[in-house]
């Protein structure tokens, strides 16, 4: 059954509700050019429906008219190279198609922050920058903290024109791919790789296009067991092989716009090669295969662990299980697989290194896999502003060449797990837009400033007053440490309720099944990962090895994902570490109580509903922030029986 459209269809345009702009330039009254392709018209219809709701009437006129006017030229190519040129009063956008949307999205969203000729020359660094989601075909989503999913309904993938807002919200930031089903694939979502929603597939993929958007997939490894009947999905076995050639060519020629898929294999119970004692490697080239006449390509997760650990086995590390499974691999994948790999070594906490295994490629085709969607950093109830981690991911040394050395350098694409659903906002907290769009800008340019994206995005969502400005950038660009203080500081990680991850709970984790122990008695805590320990510090280059393993040379902020240490153990500061402990949870909640106070300062300024939702997402965030604070303060007095030097109050 097809739903009503009007369950996707109350929604904000969020960026892309563009606001009347004072003294637009004369060049925005006028427009030279008709593009050809589907995205060069959808760029010119973005650019006249923009200036319209700029304050501007353009017209559109023939290229010997006089007078300034914006040119757009349309290059032939599908390459997505952009360039904004001034000549004289005029404006020149020129680009394929897609190079035409991305420049036409950087013309208006500069006109919006005041510049008068924005000129630009630009090319992405990655030909893949996407968003992946974890839409589940019933139409729920794993993770989601935004609502339901829009693009399934009842079982099945439904054709809304807000999967085109989506992918114009995607354009207009300069992403280009988006992986519409959960990597954990099952009941309907199977389906999709067969013919049965062929039809539906076809119209999000053609939409998506039109944006310059390709179409993703996430595939079940043992789909020739679940869909084709045959009794093994070894990817050596011939009548396999052949089952994914031939469902490959049937859904890749009636999906144009497809580009590939996503596969999470061996990693949480979901099937694959390791069933059958084959490498991952031969896993993924088996797809690899079976897409390559049709340009596809494989993105293989490396997030394979063993997640069935006894807590009593103190060999393990699931730290190490990434590098132990790829590193060893390199060289062996096929040029269209790209391994898709965390940005840490365990899983998208608050602080973690940065994944060795990023280090171990130098023959195969790696992208990293970013977290947008807040599972561990506060669920879109805190605000938790992540650019600013995702900089430091990308700009760090792995410290293997002299040169060209930096992740942002070792890798070929990038992606997010979206943070998106059918709320009204989008993204629950109306400030997580930041993060969506953020991602998109550092997707583009990888050296992107954190603090001005938080700026920019701020004017184009509440316009342009200063306060506003200022305030909103603030609380964003703090917003991360704050949630590191008053949660889990010092790389523990974990620490959060088993189960949904919201909320604190110390030991929920610490006799499972999941590898993720912190192992505090009442006089040591943490795990130690040095050489002496489980050894993970020497996954990394030889002078960040001997960095982390070293207790003085540690990053402060990682002490504990690296070290076990006793209580006592002195901080660079004359601290204890718990004395750190505790000041960074009373700090941390006192910090979100200023920053809660510094919104509530802009009342009055904001559209009231946003700045009624962002109030109430507030008050979440100090309800939680407290009990964070309380609970592990109130864990470690009752280990340790040290008290709080300040005298502060620790609940018995
Ligand atoms: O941390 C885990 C999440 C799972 C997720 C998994 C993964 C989609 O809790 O919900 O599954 O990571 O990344 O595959």
């Amino acid at each position: 059954m097809q739903p009503k459209e009007v369950i996707f269809m109350d929604y904000s345009l969020l960026w892309l509700d563009w606001k009347p702009v004072d003294s637009l330039p004369e060049y925005t009254k006028r427009i030279i050019g008709l593009p050809a392709t589907r995205q060069g018209k959808a760029a010119l219809r973005e650019l006249i429906s923009g200036l319209k709701a700029m304050g501007s009437e353009p017209e559109q006129c023939g290229s010997r008219e006089p007078g300034p006017a914006i040119r757009l030229t349309e290059c032939r190519g599908n390459d997505e190279k952009v360039t904004i040129r001034r000549r004289g009063e005029s404006m020149e956008i020129a680009g394929s198609g897609r190079g035409l949307l991305y420049g036409v999205f950087h013309l208006l969203r500069h006109l919006t922050l005041g510049e008068a000729y924005p000129v630009w020359e630009s090319s992405p660094v990655y030909p893949i920058r996407m968003l992946d989601h974890w839409d589940n075909a019933d139409g729920s989503i794993e993770r989601g903290y935004a609502g339901r999913s829009f693009f399934f309904y009842g079982g099945r993938p439904v054709y809304s024109e807000r999967i085109r807002d989506y992918a114009r919200l995607m354009a207009s930031c300069g992403l280009n791919g988006c992986c519409i089903n959960n990597v954990n694939v099952h009941e309907n979502a199977l389906k999709l790789l067969t013919g049965s929603y062929k039809r539906e597939l076809k119209r999000i993929s053609s939409c998506l296009g039109e944006y310059g958007v390709s179409l993703w997939i996430s595939v079940s490894f043992s789909s020739p067991i679940e869909l084709g009947g045959l009794p093994t999905a070894d990817p050596l076995d011939p009548e396999v092989r052949q089952w994914w050639k031939d469902t490959c060519r049937q859904l890749f020629s009636s999906i144009p716009n497809l580009a590939g898929f996503l596969v999470k294999a061996d990693s949480e119970g979901r099937p694959g090669p390791h069933s059958y004692n084959r490498s991952q490697a031969e896993g993924a080239n088996m797809l690899a295969d079976a897409v390559s006449p049709f340009g596809g390509k494989i993105l293989w997760r490396c997030f394979v662990y063993n997640c069935t650990q006894d807590w009593r086995d103190t060999k393990t590390d699931r730290a190490r299980a990434q590098c132990d499974h790829f590193a060893p691999l390199d060289g062996q994948f096929r040029d269209n697989v790209i391994l898709q790999i965390k940005n840490g070594p365990v899983d998208f906490q608050i602080r973690e290194p940065v994944s060795p295994l990023l280090g171990h490629l130098e023959h195969t085709n790696s992208m990293v896999e970013f977290q947008i969607t807040q599972e561990y950093t506060g669920q879109q109830q805190h605000v938790c502003y992540l650019l600013p981690m995702f900089r430091e991911v990308l700009d760090f040394h792995l410290g293997h060449r002299p040169r060209q050395d930096t992740v942002a350098e070792s890798i070929s694409a990038v992606c997010a797990v979206s943070n998106t659903g059918d709320n009204y906002n989008w993204t629950g907290h109306d400030l997580a837009g930041a993060n969506l769009f953020g991602f998109g800008l550092l997707s583009w340019d990888p050296s992107a400033n954190p603090t001005e994206i938080a700026r920019e995005w701020s004017i184009l969502s509440f316009g342009r007053d200063r306060v506003i400005t200022e305030t909103v950038t603030d609380i964003l660009m703090k917003s991360r440490s704050i949630y590191e203080k008053y949660s889990v500081p010092l790389g523990i990680g974990w620490m959060c309720v088993p189960g949904n991850h919201y909320g604190p709970s110390p030991d929920g984790y610490e006799y499972d099944r999941w590898g993720t122990y912190h192992k505090a008695t009442h006089t040591e805590i943490g795990v130690e990962r040095g050489p002496g320990g489980t050894g993970f510090t020497q996954q990394y280059s030889p002078g960040l090895a001997a960095m982390y393993a070293s207790v003085e040379n540690c990053p402060e902020e990682l002490l504990l994902f690296f070290h076990r240490l006793p209580y006592d153990y002195r901080m660079k500061d004359g601290r204890t570490l718990l004395q750190r402990i505790y000041d960074d949870h009373f700090e941390g909640f006192e910090e979100s109580l200023a920053m809660s106070d510094a919104w509530d300062a802009l009342a009055g300024r904001l559209d009231p509903d946003v700045f009624a939702r962002v109030q109430e997402r507030f008050r979440m965030q100090l309800h939680s922030a407290a009990q964070w604070r309380d609970v592990i303060n109130s864990w470690l007095y009752r280990l340790t029986l040290i008290p709080d030097e300040k005298g502060r109050k620790i609940y018995l």
